[in-house]
């Protein structure tokens, strides 16, 4: 499979950011143990500090990262707030460790499992990849994960597993949006499994280096760039495969405005504005908008999983 690689000369600039965010990190994890003293231990041992290892991947787009001020103070997190300043502002005190996962339905293999030892067994990358949201604003953003397809592979889901449903943690107490019903919670996401097993799919970890800071979806979220930034559930509890596709959250709530696939498609218009152009956060505010790729700029990868559907049905 081709996928745009990063021009060779700026593979000095990757050992570069390796060391600066190597350096970030020790800083970052330096300041956790000061203001970790205070925190239990139990606590404190279930905590990673930083990541040992971060491969570059050849997944990455060669477009530069938007700031990690900007990616991490302008999103969606409808369990911290409805406002794009929200999450940042009313996340800060969610604690996400320890974190487990409880994964059921169509495999081999089902049952809970600690992030801690799903992270032991998946080597992690840094992907840049571009994020297109419903409401016509992108960013590029350099995420640490590892592709969705390995974790789910090891339950061997059988013949059965058409579909997979993630569904993110539902607790009021620590996520005050939940209090609100703004949704119908917890926030819930679906993909085809062949989707799902598509390598661009990945579970994100980290940011720019870092453990993923609790506005962006930690400890762990979806990452799926040629799909609109609902599809990329954040704070993932349970994974289920499933034979019938699963409701996903935005479809239920305004169904003539979200469907199912929500593949990036300027073509294929929401009902409320256009999906044609997209105006990238950080570029400044008289910044011309620029086209919107079909399938986010990803179309020689993935567009066919969708070869003989009708696009403007399965939107
Ligand atoms: N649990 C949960 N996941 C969510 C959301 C949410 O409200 N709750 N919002 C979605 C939307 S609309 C977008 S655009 C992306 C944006 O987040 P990011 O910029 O951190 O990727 O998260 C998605 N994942
Ligand atoms: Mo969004």
């Amino acid at each position: 499979m081709l996928i745009r690689k990063k021009p060779d000369i700026a593979s000095s600039e990757i050992t570069d950011s390796r060391l600066y965010f190597g350096r970030r990190r020790f800083m970052r994890s330096a300041a956790g143990l000061i203001l970790g003293s205070a925190l239990p231990s139990r606590l404190l041992a279930s905590r990673p500090a930083a990541f040992n290892k971060i491969s570059p991947s050849p997944y990455s787009t060669a477009e530069t990262p938007n700031s990690y001020q900007d990616i991490t103070t302008y999103n969606n997190y409808y369990e911290f707030g409805t406002r794009k300043e929200d999450p940042v502002a009313n996340a800060q005190e969610f604690d996400p460790w320890p974190w487990s996962v409880t994964i059921s339905g169509e495999a081999e293999k089902t049952g809970k499992v600690n992030l801690e030892d799903i992270l032991a067994r998946h080597p992690l990358e840094e992907r840049i990849y571009r994020l297109r949201c419903v409401e016509a604003w992108s960013m590029v953003i350099p995420w640490v994960g590892f592709p969705l397809g390995d974790l789910l592979k090891e339950f061997q889901p059988t013949s059965k597993a058409k579909f997979v449903e993630f569904v993110t943690l539902n607790d009021p107490s620590r996520m005050p949006g939940q209090r609100v019903p703004v949704l119908r919670w917890p926030y819930r996401e679906g993909l085809r499994i062949d989707e799902a097993m598509h390598p661009l799919a990945i579970l994100a970890v980290g940011l720019y280096g870092e453990v993923l800071p609790n506005q962006s979806g930690a400890p762990l979220r979806l990452v799926v760039p040629w799909k609109y930034g609902f599809k990329s559930i954040k704070a993932i509890t349970e994974i289920r495969f499933r034979e019938t596709a699963p409701v996903n959250s935005w479809n239920q709530s305004q169904p003539g405005e979200y469907g199912f696939y929500a593949n990036v498609n300027p073509k294929v218009d929401h009902p409320r504005w256009s999906q044609a152009r997209e105006r990238r956060i950080g570029a400044g505010l008289f910044a011309p908008k620029q086209d919107t790729l079909m399938f986010n700029g990803y179309a020689e990868q993935v567009a066919s999983l969708y070869s003989g559907m009708d696009l403007a049905r399965n939107f």
